[in-house]
């Protein structure tokens, strides 16, 4: 029996929920509420002691980190479908991608997206609440995070942050225009996790992703939404939202 514990489809969480529809893996899903601070409750922090999403549950034992839990699904759930090539050049190739996204892509996307969403959670808060919430935190570093939100990243940070962000989709389309896929002849777990931060951004981020400056780009984004695995996810994953906020009368 699986569960994954998520935000819902987006971001970090969209990498496992990718994985496991793609795989036709048949899953609980968990989905917690981070504007009610679910993911840094007692109850959540048994499962993830980091307080981050998501969080694969595997009859008892429990694996975090968004790449790992694509890779252990692959691992320990293997099915017809394969995301990762047999090749090893080809793997280790698969792999530079995963930890480009993890370690790099990711962290500019987020720090924008902390500045633009997080920051308006947490300055709607009094400072008893918000210190309350913070106390809450279990990772130093996070801590830091939210105190930068509320009180507003520095500028020079944010423009670092978006010049990060300009170089990886310019490295992305680069490589997409002459390749259908990240690792060329497979669709794999460097498609479907850094996918998982990139699409989208040609609404949020527009000015950068568009069909003139990014071509390549926006088709592999469009390539993987028209997917049939990628479509029933994200009909079946939104369809949970909704009930669920009914149910929570949210
Ligand atoms: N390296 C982790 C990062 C997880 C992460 O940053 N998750 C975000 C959601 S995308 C989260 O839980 N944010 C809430 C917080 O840190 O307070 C992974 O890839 O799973």
């Amino acid at each position: 029996m699986l569960k994954l514990y998520s935000f819902g489809p987006g971001a970090n969480s969209l990498k496992p929920m990718l994985a496991l529809y793609e795989k036709g893996l048949d899953y609980e899903q968990v989905q917690l509420n981070p504007a009610k601070f679910e993911h840094h409750s007692d109850w959540y922090k048994a499962i993830n002691p980091r307080g981050q999403v998501p969080a694969l549950w595997d009859d008892g034992k429990v694996v975090t980190e968004s790449t790992v839990i694509c890779e252990y699904l692959e691992d320990a759930h293997p099915t017809a479908v394969k995301l990762r090539p047999d090749d090893p050049f080809e793997r280790a190739e698969m792999r530079v991608w995963t930890k480009w996204v993890d370690e790099y892509f990711c962290w500019c996307v987020s720090t924008i997206g902390w500045h633009r969403y997080v920051g308006k959670m947490a300055q709607d808060l009094s400072d008893a609440e918000f210190e309350e919430k913070v106390a809450n935190i279990p990772v130093y570093e996070q801590q830091v995070k939210w105190r930068r939100a509320r009180a507003g990243f520095p500028q020079d940070m944010l423009d670092e942050e978006m010049r990060k962000i300009a170089v990886s989709v310019k490295k992305l389309d680069e490589h997409l225009r002459d390749n259908e896929w990240l690792v060329p002849g497979m669709y794999t777990l460097a498609d479907i996790c850094n996918f998982a931060i990139a699409n989208g951004m040609q609404y949020g981020f527009a000015e950068l992703v568009n069909r003139d400056d990014t071509p390549g780009l926006i088709r592999w984004i469009e390539q993987i939404n028209a997917r049939p695995a990628v479509k029933t996810m994200f009909a079946e994953v939104q369809r949970e939202i909704v009930h669920e906020k009914k149910e929570l009368n949210v």
